[in-house]
């Protein structure tokens, strides 16, 4: 079993698209381990995205993620960082393929609705920046067997 860190962006709070991204994954079967909404503040923001702060959209990137409150979560299951990679679809939501949630429900790449974990390192990071150790829940799934063979 793996974990990722999603988070559903000020756009996709504001544009009451939570229940629709959290009901996404725990259709396919993800299990949710760690839920909360905050505000990130611009020092989070800064390294959430350490490795943007060279980029031209950087500063436009972090006035985003810190314009409201957002909705971290931490999603448990079989190869779940790749597996929410690909439902969320690609970084531009207009060129996201149909049916994924970017493709679904964004246009422009700077307000692309979700964010999740691109690796497993990233996974381990961004779980560690946002929650803390007794945030996160081992409970198991009574519906594994019919999720897993
Ligand atoms: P996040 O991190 O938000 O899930 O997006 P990705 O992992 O899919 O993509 P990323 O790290 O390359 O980009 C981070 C974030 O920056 C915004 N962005 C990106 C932007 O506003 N303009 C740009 O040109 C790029 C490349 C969108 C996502």
């Amino acid at each position: 079993m793996e974990r990722t860190f999603v988070m559903v962006k000020p756009d996709g709070v504001q544009r009451q698209l939570v229940g629709e991204v959290i009901k996404t994954f725990e259709r396919r079967g993800l299990q949710i381990v760690g839920l909360k909404m905050i505000r990130i503040t611009p020092e989070l923001a800064a390294r959430h995205y350490a490795e943007h702060q060279n980029k031209p959209f950087f500063q436009g990137l972090v006035n985003f993620i810190t314009s409201g409150p957002v909705v971290a979560l931490v999603l448990e299951g079989r190869n779940c960082i790749s597996l929410v990679r690909e439902m969320m679809g690609a970084t531009d939501p207009a060129r996201a393929a149909a049916g994924t949630i970017r493709g679904s429900y964004g246009i422009d790449i700077g307000r692309n609705v979700v964010h999740g974990s691109d690796s497993p390192a990233s996974a381990a990071r961004e779980i560690r920046l946002f929650f803390r150790e007794e945030e996160l829940f081992n409970y198991a799934l009574s519906l594994a067997p019919w999720i897993y063979e």
